[in-house]
């Protein structure tokens, strides 16, 4: 089934140039980049996509940390993308995450851990409408798409 899921790296993963590793990860693992744009999360913007967390403790200084500085949000499409984004990126506590995945290859805190993705395809395509137009999600061909047994 083929899925798109919402890719944020968040404001230390910029400070920390970490953008062009986890694209290539995505890439090499053989997602399809379909949309991809560097942005300043405004605070409302920022509560509207943690909406779920709202009555956390930690919801404010989240919301302080996730607008400290610009975000690049990116949409990847594959079979079963939302899955294979949670496994590319690892468990939300880094302490728990494999080395190979994202955060337990490059974060030790549970609020710095560089990157976001969706949890399930219903709340992939609520992240992805409050980030991008339709518009801007480009529909486009790949031929190494064969090759990966992914004739998308
Ligand atoms: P994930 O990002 O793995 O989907 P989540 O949706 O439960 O995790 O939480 C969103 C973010 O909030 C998470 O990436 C980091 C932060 N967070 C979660 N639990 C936390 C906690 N116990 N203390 C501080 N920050 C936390
Ligand atoms: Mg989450």
């Amino acid at each position: 089934m083929i899925e798109q899921t919402f890719i944020m790296v968040k404001p230390d993963g910029l400070q920390r140039a970490l953008v062009g590793e986890i694209i290539r990860r995505f890439e090499n693992k053989g997602l399809k980049l379909v949309g991809l744009k560097l942005l300043a999360l405004d605070r409302k913007m920022a509560e509207i996509h943690y909406e779920q967390l709202k009555d956390k403790p930690f919801f404010s200084s989240l919301l302080d940390f996730i607008t400290s500085n610009p975000v690049v949000a990116m949409v990847w499409e594959a079979d079963n993308a939302v899955y294979i984004g949670r496994k590319l990126v690892g468990p939300t506590r880094p302490n728990e995450a494999d080395p190979g995945t994202i955060r337990g290859d490059f974060c030790i805190n549970t609020q710095f851990n560089v990157i976001h993705a969706s949890d399930s395809v219903e709340n992939a395509k609520r992240e992805i409408a409050i980030f991008f137009a339709p518009s801007e999600l480009v529909r486009y061909e790949r031929s190494i798409m064969h090759w990966l047994g992914l004739d998308l």
